[in-house]
């Protein structure tokens, strides 16, 4: 980045002060990763240069000969990836993706009906401060206050009730796996549609750890940028009958030009995603949260739902008397990077609850394993018993960067 330097010392002082701090910390937020060199690469080319409104060999520019093979290079690795009959690579990122497919597939006002965002969903899947709660009905299912699992009884009997026109899953903070098959027949009850929003798991089901929602759902949309290891960046899938609409949704419905230099970086991330390598990535996250969450539960911390079975852990703390967001503020200056969280029924308010949500992705990514994650719970541990402690955390900080210095992260340099 000799010219960046050169040109703007400021903006370069503090991108590689980002880099170095990426190197240096424990980055366990589940919806965060490091993209290969190649990802980075095509996300800082000359892409960004063009405007390409339309689609492959219908576009309202001239000039797209390069850019019309890239676009159809990620379209048609998406689809042998995901298995799907069509691919719209354009999206910006996961909520307008997820809004493109309400304006595509409902009128305004019909009903959408997804988990509830303190029990684990997004606010796209109509939370009512998203524009999803507002120019459409929401009604929203939550996971049972026992076993913090989903309860497909109780879904099925709100799908009854509300009559949804499309049922959403997927979230943000549900640490178990979905039943794509069973919320299909609840979907196909109803006479609504299935969206599955894969946007945290989409690694998982192309490395075959998540079962896939390619044989039950209408439409898959997922962010690019999670688990699936690409640029920030969104896609939509769905079956040939769907796939007019969505296109015409997502240009001209809601977007202008398409960004290529990500719709190349998605390409690219796609190519890695398709390697057998990347599904052994894909099997470590899984047993490296395992493993995270073994230890944490040995350490007396509260999981919910007792546990995980993809990427992500989300910690109940109100047993170690922290409130979430000083537990997290604990743990950031322990060089261990999480978010505060709410945990179903949540006693404590959204920006100040009484959880915290731990990820995978990225420790993986820089080959940590069992031994790593036995360790980053030790930390962990002695970070929340002396929140406030600053010496203590500081201490714990420097034995984290140690560590971290004997795993590269992919695409960063110290230099
Ligand atoms: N992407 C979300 C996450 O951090 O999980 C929020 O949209």
């Amino acid at each position: 980045m000799d010219e960046l330097q050169r040109t703007d010392p400021e903006i370069f002082d503090l991108i590689k002060s980002e880099e170095r701090y990426e190197i240096d910390s424990i980055r366990l937020i589940p919806s965060e990763n490091y993209v290969s060199k190649a990802v980075l690469e095509a996300t800082g080319s000359v892409l960004t240069n063009k405007y390409s409104e339309g689609y492959a060999g219908r576009r309202y520019y001239e000039g797209q000969r390069y850019v019309d093979q890239i676009e159809s290079l990620a379209i048609e690795r998406a689809k042998a990836l995901f298995k799907v009959d069509h691919a719209n690579v354009q999206p910006y990122s996961g909520s307008p993706a997820n809004v493109a497919v309400y304006v595509a597939l409902l009128k305004p006002g019909d009903t959408i009906m997804g988990l509830s965002l303190p029990h684990g969903g997004h606010l796209s899947h109509g939370w009512p401060v998203s524009v999803t709660g507002t120019f459409w009905r929401a009604a929203q299912y939550v996971v049972d206050r026992e076993s913090h699992l989903i309860d497909l009884d109780a879904v099925r009997k709100l799908a009854h009730k509300e009559r949804p026109k499309i049922i959403v899953t997927g979230g943000t903070a549900y640490p178990r796996l979905w039943d794509f098959k069973a919320f299909s027949e609840i979907a196909k009850e109803v006479d609504a549609l299935l969206l599955a929003d894969i946007s945290h798991i989409a690694g998982l089901i192309v490395g075959g750890v998540h079962p896939d929602p390619a044989p039950y759902a209408d439409v898959i949309m997922t962010t690019t940028h999670k688990t699936l290891r690409g640029p920030r960046g969104a896609m939509i899938m769905c079956r040939q009958q769907f796939a007019d609409a969505i296109d015409k949704a997502v240009f001209p419905g809601l977007q202008g030009g398409p960004h290529n230099h990500t719709t190349a970086a998605i390409a690219v991330a796609l190519k890695e995603a398709a390697t057998p390598d990347f599904k052994t990535y894909a099997r470590k996250i899984v047993s490296n949260a395992k493993t995270l969450a073994d230890e944490l539960l040995a350490r007396g911390f509260s999981l919910v739902s007792g546990g995980t079975d993809n990427h992500l852990i989300l910690v109940d703390l109100t047993n170690k008397k922290v409130i979430g967001k000083k537990g997290s503020k604990a743990l950031e200056t322990a060089g261990i990077v999480c978010n505060y969280n709410t945990v179903p029924y949540d006693p404590r308010k959204p920006f100040s609850p009484s959880g915290l949500r731990l990820g995978t992705p990225a420790v993986t990514s820089r080959g940590m394993g069992d031994a790593e994650m036995r360790q980053i719970a030790n930390w962990m541990d002695r970070a929340i018993a002396n929140a406030g402690d600053e010496a203590m955390l500081t201490r714990i900080a420097s034995e984290v960067t140690e560590m971290c210095r004997q795993f590269p992260a992919p695409g960063l340099s110290l230099r």
